[in-house]
């Protein structure tokens, strides 16, 4: 007899910053039970799948997800029951389908993405494999690098950062369990620094420092004393990455960097700031840059500084094949940010980055800003043949969880696990 779901339901969680999200459980027909949790973000793109929230003020600040919950119990569930589901794209189309919106803004992409990830997890089991195996083949063998964040602003921090996000790669590092000790390592060099001069060392929400620097670029002044302070040589260890989340400070046709007091730039005054810290700094990949519709100013910026360094696009795609298809053919950036939850499916996610390798084009697999214990990206990156990683700091057990289960990872893979590089 064939495999079937012969259950799935779903319940109402929190994610790491006490908000509702949609946990989903599903059951076979062999005994095997699975569960995936849904993360949710803060600086969110404008053309990402819906979040569904109920909206109902008396609960959670209408933050509530009762309705996707419902969802998934009423309307997928009796759709799913009976389905095999080790094929996944045939039921991520299904739940695509039964939705029938253009951004699943009726069933909610927390519910249908929920219940992808968890068919994903049951079908692995079923077959006997780990996550990253079942859904990357046999040559799945490669560990991401991590892009973890250490200091955070922006809608992430009460600080007077503007950028969202300053993070470190370990470039130098020959395995992934050495790049996360090159990682943890400075991230403590980082807070005896910021301590000394008088800083807080309290954490954002995902896990680096939040302190009131005194300029945005004050940020990458104290991790490149990290960094040496640690030991490690910057630009040859450990490199700089950058992700402003530029849209969440773009109003009125400018950037205005007003938690740090700099006041509003044009487009081109941005590129000319990136310019400048580039020649300053150790920084070898710039994420959101500029705002998502600000495309004439992400083809100035690829076309400026692409040849020498990632300029990766997050809110301008939505890890929507329709908007990454576009980039390529505008040469809009050279590398994309991918989400489970902007897409909302496996399969689609899957599809975005299918297209970034065909244009040759890097990809960064991301956590969101609100996380739960689900490590699924780990897996995830893995299985997609390693790439980048951003899953915050070496702080706040939702974010080391990808980190631990990466380590896993590269323990069972053993002497055939390769440490991803880009940048060697
Ligand atoms: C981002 C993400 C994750 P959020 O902008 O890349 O770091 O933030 O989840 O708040 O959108
Ligand atoms: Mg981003």
């Amino acid at each position: 007899m064939s495999i079937q779901i012969v259950s799935l339901r779903a319940m109402e969680i929190l994610d790491s910053r006490g908000n509702p999200t949609l946990r989903a459980y599903i059951a076979l027909n062999n005994g095997v039970t699975a569960s995936a949790s849904v993360p949710s973000g803060a600086s969110t793109g404008e053309n990402e799948a819906v979040e569904l929230r109920d909206g109902n003020k008396t609960r959670y600040r209408g933050q509530g997800v009762l309705k996707a919950v419902e969802n998934v119990n009423q309307v997928i569930a009796p759709q799913l029951i009976g389905q095999n589901p080790t094929h996944q794209a045939e039921i991520d189309r299904l739940l695509i389908n039964l939705d029938g919106t253009p951004n699943k803004g009726k069933l909610g992409a927390n519910a249908i993405l929920g219940v992808s990830m968890a068919v994903a997890r049951a079908a692995a089991l079923s077959c006997g494999l780990p996550l990253y195996a079942y859904l990357g083949g046999p040559g799945a063998v490669r560990l991401p690098m991590p892009q973890m964040n250490v200091i955070n602003g922006g809608k992430h921090a009460d600080n007077s950062i503007d950028l969202q996000e300053f993070m470190i790669m370990p470039i130098g590092a020959p395995t992934f369990r050495e790049a996360l000790r090159f990682c943890s390592e400075t991230f403590h060099a980082l807070k005896a620094i910021l301590k000394k001069k008088g800083y807080a060392t309290s954490v954002g929400d995902e896990g680096g420092f939040a302190p009131d620097l005194k300029s945005n670029h004050e940020a990458c002044e104290v991790i490149l004393d990290a960094i040496a302070a640690a030991g490690y040589q910057p630009g040859r260890h450990l490199a700089i990455a950058l992700d402003p989340a530029a849209s969440s400070f773009f109003t009125e046709g400018l950037y205005n960097l007003s938690k740090s007091g700099q006041g509003k730039k044009t487009s081109r005054q941005m590129i000319d700031l990136y310019k400048d810290w580039v020649d300053k700094y150790p920084i070898l990949s710039i994420e959101d840059g500029l705002a998502e519709n600000d495309w004439q100013g992400f083809k100035d910026l690829t076309s400026a500084l692409g040849n020498k360094i990632q300029i990766v696009g997050d809110d301008l795609y939505v890890t929507n094949t329709r908007f990454i298809a576009r980039g390529i053919a505008e040469k809009a950036t050279n590398a994309v940010l991918i989400k489970l939850n902007q897409i909302g499916t496996v399969t689609e996610t899957m599809e975005a980055i299918h297209l970034c390798r065909q244009a040759g084009w890097s990809f960064v697999i991301s956590h969101r800003s609100g996380e739960t214990e689900d490590p699924f990206i780990a897996d995830f990156a893995v299985a997609m043949g390693g790439g980048q990683l951003k899953s915050g700091s070496v702080c706040r057990s939702e974010r080391i969880a990808k980190y631990n289960r990466l380590l896993e990872i590269e323990t069972e893979l053993g002497p055939a696990a390769v440490f991803s590089n880009p940048f060697s």
